[in-house]
């Protein structure tokens, strides 16, 4: 296993289309465990693979809380089933959005279709945060991110904040 860099707004990448996989492989399932291990490190609730710049429909979660025993949930090729018209609304954030924080309005529920780590098909009924969490990750799929849903003024100041924050470097060495 191994930890990838995250890649943060502003970038392209965040923007391609993820492509569907045909097969759940090795190559694949090394693809979740890097995920995973990328995402606990970041104390992130979910990751898509393009975040680590791997445009495939491959999405890793964990909800479970910090004193809870780990469960870590892969979905390959998700699809929404079913979404009902009710909305809730949680304060979401990004791990290619660091450091910044929005309400955002998604259905309530819904069903998702996918194949799991071990390409077999699967389907659950998402409500709370899995619902949230899993809508916010199929959006990467298709290269949304939440700050898409704010307005214009507000998306506009966290890119360029986010854009000031990138030219500045980690550290300086003398
Ligand atoms: O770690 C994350 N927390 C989170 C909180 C509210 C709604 C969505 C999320 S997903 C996010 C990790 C991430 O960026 N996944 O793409
Ligand atoms: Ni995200």
């Amino acid at each position: 296993m191994a930890i990838k860099k995250i890649i943060t707004e502003p970038n392209k990448i965040l923007r391609q289309k993820s492509l569907t996989v045909n097969k759940v492989g090795i190559d694949e399932q090394k693809l979740m465990d890097d995920m995973l291990e990328t995402m606990y490190h970041a104390n992130g609730i979910g990751l898509a693979a393009i975040q680590i710049g791997v445009p495939k429909r491959i999405i890793v979660m964990d909800i479970s809380k910090n004193d809870e025993k780990k469960n870590p949930m892969y979905f390959v090729n998700p699809l929404i089933k079913n979404k009902i018209s009710e909305t809730s609304t949680y304060e979401e954030g990004c791990l290619s959005v660091p450091n910044f924080f929005a309400e955002v309005d998604r259905p309530k529920k819904c069903d998702v279709e996918y194949l799991d780590y071990n390409g077999k098909k699967n389907l659950i009924k998402a409500d709370g945060l899995l619902a949230t969490c899993i809508q916010h990750e199929m959006d990467h799929l298709e290269g949304i991110l939440f700050i898409d849903y704010l307005s214009r003024l507000k998306k506009t100041m966290i890119i360029k904040k986010l854009s000031k924050q990138k030219d500045r470097p980690d550290r300086i060495i003398v």
